[in-house]
């Protein structure tokens, strides 16, 4: 699949401002920082279409993208990030929370790990929650230009076994500084549509 046109729809607080035209929405979700907002501008050959910053805790609301006038990449708040208050971080895991609860239009979920650290307690719980719900899963280990081969498989290996991945489940890599594991993505999004 090739992106050819994506748009900034809405980024909404409440459900009430979600489209309501039922096309299929792509969700994705992950810790602060991970490189959501970056990899959404890598799939879509953007480098501006998603705000992306070097300080955690950029993307505060849920923000549709409309994907080639077909389908939705829905790019949602980072979980996780320390510095900010509990009644903060409350407040973002309600927007989050809103958003994935009963989504019929929402076909998959990629959830971001970054390649060079052992998924934290959320990661772990986000990943039993989508299984929990039965929404389709893509499991993508980030930013992989930070690390060496050898590296990387010894961390692929720790995040599968952290997450209890069935052998069955891929694990993709992708790096959206040197646009690596874009195709391979992209491939497995247009199963869904
Ligand atoms: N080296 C490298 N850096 C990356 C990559 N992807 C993202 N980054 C950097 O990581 C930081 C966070 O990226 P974002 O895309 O804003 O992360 P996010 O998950 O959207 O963060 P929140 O909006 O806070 O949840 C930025 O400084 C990016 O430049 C990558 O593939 N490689
Ligand atoms: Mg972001």
């Amino acid at each position: 699949m090739e992106i050819k046109q994506s748009e900034f729809i809405i980024s909404a607080v409440a459900p009430a401002q979600y489209p309501k035209d039922n096309r299929v929405e792509i969700a994705f979700v992950g810790r602060s920082n991970v490189g959501k907002s970056s990899l959404i501008n890598t799939l879509t050959n953007r480098r501006k279409l998603v705000k992306v910053s070097g300080t955690p805790g950029k993307t505060r609301l849920v923000n549709f993208f409309l994907i080639n006038n077909e389908f939705y990449f829905v790019d949602l708040p980072g979980y996780g990030y320390a510095k900010v208050s509990k009644v903060e971080k409350e407040s973002w895991g309600k927007v989050i929370e809103a958003y994935l609860t009963n989504r019929e239009q929402l076909k998959k979920i990629i959830l971001l790990v970054d390649c060079r650290h052992k998924p934290s307690s959320d990661d772990i719980n986000m990943y039993k929650w989508i299984k929990h719900y039965n929404y389709g899963i893509i499991v993508v280990a980030t930013k992989i230009d930070k690390l060496t081969k050898n590296e990387l498989q010894k961390n692929l290996k720790m995040i599968r076994e952290t997450l209890s991945l069935d052998p069955s489940e891929k694990l993709l890599t992708f790096s959206s500084l040197k646009k690596y594991g874009k195709e391979e993505l992209l491939d497995i999004i247009s199963e869904v549509l």
